[in-house]
């Protein structure tokens, strides 16, 4: 594909997504808060251990949002950073390393842009980690945020840190204060920390019992989810006492998984389930719960995947979807049958899962005729080298006025 050919396939792009629906603009004007739950895969949602939940925190709230429960981690070797790119631009993320790291200095045209082009929003990111992890000191100035509150901005104690660094929930408390601060209206990213592999927590942190698995790493990881459902409780809690709560539209996803495949045995055993390729891919999905307080709940089971995630939340915001040069589809009105894509070339559609070259029936978990998959790969493989060609070509600066 030249250049010129690779511009006009953008274009193309354009035009792919046009249904509107009663909910287009919804949550015009309000503030945004959007936060990514470290290593959060779906099946935590509404799972018991010990005759306990989870996530009850994140139950309540899914009774009153909208809950897109077949959404699938589409990261690669960039994990949070390639969530948070995917949410950004609604691009795919690299095959190899990071977006972030490898290509900061293109020109993107990223949730920040639009927002501020179109509704002179403010953007700001909140993360308890050091500003370099991820290159994000440089990569969230390219993606057109105003102020990056990063570890220097908080007061970090060994009392208030496990593992990375500062606890989820003395993050949000401070995150809070700062928030009081932002110029409305604003869109406030929080990536949170303390869920992230090995799972470590302190006694006082645990609020359920380790589950009992073959994997400590399954067991540990239910208590340090338990602990980020908490502190999003005390966040919550806190945005309505400081009145940040009711004009602001609440985005919460999982980043990606915490269980990698070389645990999974223990999954299954929590799960009670076989390990069939139908359960493996299940547990890709990510939970994505879009909160607009005073909005009533609903479930919406189309598949898709963390790309779709901007469109979706443009389209509540009432700012078209459809000519921002990028691969999402509004997940209100995503065809069922598109694919959704991963990074190593496998997809999940209605029908089919594909990967590692097997073809297999999606119903039944059978093997089947590679030819199956076949009008979908071309789908896949399209998607994705176009997507490359745009990183790699830096080629959004001929469609944003290169700034
Ligand atoms: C680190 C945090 C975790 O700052 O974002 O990164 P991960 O290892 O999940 O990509
Ligand atoms: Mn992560």
């Amino acid at each position: 594909m030249t250049e010129a050919e690779a511009v006009a396939s953008i274009e193309s792009l354009q035009h792919k997504d046009p249904g509107r629906t009663d909910l287009y603009g919804l949550a015009e004007g309000k503030n945004i808060v959007l936060i990514s739950l470290e290593s959060t895969q779906d099946f935590v949602i509404g799972q018991k251990v010990n005759g306990e939940e989870v996530t009850p925190f994140l139950i309540d709230l899914i009774e009153d949002s909208f809950y897109f429960n077949q959404v699938y981690d589409q990261t690669a070797q960039g994990k949070t950073s390639d969530a948070e790119f995917m949410m950004d631009t609604s691009l795919y993320p690299l095959a190899s390393g990071s977006v972030f790291v490898r290509r900061p200095e293109n020109t993107f045209h990223s949730l920040p842009h639009i927002l501020k082009e179109e509704k002179d929003y403010y953007a700001a990111t909140f993360h308890g980690n050091v500003d370099t992890f991820w290159n994000r000191n440089v990569m969230y100035e390219t993606l057109g945020y105003d102020r990056y509150f990063s570890k220097e901005d908080y007061t970090v104690t060994e009392e208030n840190s496990v593992n990375y660094g500062l606890k989820d929930t003395p993050f949000f408390t401070q995150s809070a204060d700062y928030m009081k601060n932002l110029p409305e209206p604003y869109y406030a990213k929080f990536l949170t920390l303390t869920n992230h592999f090995p799972f470590l927590l302190e006694e006082e942190d645990m609020f359920i019992d380790e589950a009992v698995t073959e994997e400590d790493v399954v067991n540990r990881y239910v208590t340090t989810v338990r602990y980020l459902d908490k502190s999003l409780e005390t966040f919550f809690e806190k945005l309505k006492e400081e009145g940040m709560y009711e004009d602001t539209v609440f985005v919460l996803a999982g980043d990606h998984y915490g269980i990698s495949e070389k645990y999974e045995v223990g999954l299954n055993e929590l799960l009670g389930e076989e390990a069939t390729i139908t359960n493996q891919m299940q547990h890709k999905q990510v939970p994505l719960i879009i909160h607009i307080p005073g909005q009533q709940g609903e479930t919406i089971a189309t598949p898709g995947g963390e790309i779709d995630i901007r469109p979706t939340l443009l389209h509540l915001m009432g700012i078209q979807a459809e000519e921002r040069y990028s691969f999402g589809h509004n997940l209100f009105t995503r065809d069922s049958d598109h694919p959704v894509i991963f990074r190593d070339g496998s997809f999940i559609s209605d029908d089919y899962i594909y990967k590692d070259n097997v073809c297999y029936d999606k119903e039944t978990g059978h093997e089947i005729d590679i030819q199956q998959c076949e009008p979908s790969l071309e789908t896949v493989r399209e998607e994705l080298k176009l997507s490359d060609k745009i990183i790699f070509g830096d080629l959004l600066r001929y469609m944003v006025g290169g700034e």
